[in-house]
């Protein structure tokens, strides 16, 4: 096998000191780059492409880093990558805490890469597209691709995506200048993050009034989802649209229909988790056993999971 070929094996295998390495080729176009790119090709294609731009502080980092744990929650396999960040990932400051980050770093099922800022000799928005390719080719499900700022070369980059998110937050005003780099017109899902700022609903209203201006007969109309990176608040509405999304690229009512039912179950789990608990704790309070469980919880002669089976399979018994 030669060097190369191993290399390729060693990608769609998903091996992660394999794939850093053929990202390092790639980046800096060195020999073998584009073998590896044109052997990989076949192979890619079944990734979601995620990609969140807007202004510089927005929150688009510590959104991601929420954005994978839903998706890790979910089963799916992530990968990011941030183009020229001007924080480094690999700092405290991403994900919003270091607890998080090594938490997301030592879990097989994600790969983060971070693009230093340099001149890229292939040019970089087809580096990133090869960067993609290769966490595509390892079988990573989703891969969200993190640009900062609005000018035309963060426009080129972030087209690799197949979804496209615009992140604002209140008060940094930047809007305007995203409008003219010709942001609006490519974002698929606006958000408005920091919305536990006040003008938060200022921002939305802003946005809505450019779309307005701006609405063409477009199937989809791009929805404006209000986030709290920081407590993760909103994060499962914008990923359900993320999805539905790419439902729509597909054109597929079944895919539509699908999602509509994940909901749905996920759904009537926490209603059913609810209603029985409810309804056991209900019982025991009847039954007078509530106080003496309780009690025997408090002394730690029973610990609360090994009470919680022990019921379950008193009541089934009884059914
Ligand atoms: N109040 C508040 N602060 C937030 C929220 N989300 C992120 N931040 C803070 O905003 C700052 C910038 O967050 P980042 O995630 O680094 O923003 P970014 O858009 O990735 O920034 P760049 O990569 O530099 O463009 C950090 O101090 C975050 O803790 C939020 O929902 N509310
Ligand atoms: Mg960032």
């Amino acid at each position: 096998m030669t060097k190369i070929q191993e290399t390729v094996q060693g990608i769609l295998a998903g091996n992660r000191r394999t794939i850093a390495r053929a990202m390092t080729i790639v980046e800096n176009n060195i020999n073998g780059a584009h073998e590896i790119v044109a052997q990989i090709y076949p192979h890619t294609g079944r990734a979601h492409i995620i990609g969140l731009t807007g202004p510089g502080g927005a929150g688009k980092s510590t959104l991601i880093g929420k954005i994978v744990r839903e998706y890790r929650r979910k089963g799916k396999t992530v990968g990011v990558v941030a183009v020229d960040p001007t924080s480094p990932f690999t700092g405290g400051a991403f994900l919003g805490d270091r607890i998080r980050m090594q938490e997301l770093s030592t879990d097989e099922g994600v790969f983060i890469r971070s693009m230093a800022s340099r001149n890229y000799p292939g040019g970089l928005a087809r580096t990133t597209k090869d960067v993609v390719k290769i966490l595509d080719a390892a079988g990573k499900e989703i891969v969200l691709v993190e640009t900062v700022g609005a000018g035309q070369s963060e426009v080129e980059v972030i087209k690799v995506a197949q979804t496209i998110v615009v992140v604002f937050a209140p008060g940094l005003g930047d809007e305007i200048q995203a409008i003219k780099a010709g942001m609006m017109e490519i974002a698929d899902i606006f958000v408005v993050n920091k919305a536990d700022r006040e003008n938060a609903d200022k921002t939305v209203m802003d946005i809505q009034a450019i779309l307005q201006l701006n609405d063409k007969e477009n199937m989809w109309k791009p929805p404006i989802m209000k986030t709290i990176a920081l407590t993760g608040d909103g994060i499962p509405q914008l990923v359900e649209k993320m999805e539905e999304h790419k439902c729509f690229l597909g054109g597929n009512v079944e895919c539509k229909r699908n999602l509509q039912k994940n909901v749905a179950e996920e759904e009537l789990a926490e209603a059913i988790k609810q209603e029985t608990a409810n309804s056991i704790i209900e019982d025991l309070r009847k039954e007078g056993k509530l106080e003496e469980l309780l009690e025997r919880i408090l002394k730690k002669e029973i610990d609360p999971s090994s009470a919680a089976e022990e019921l379950l399979r008193g009541r089934m018994r009884r059914h």
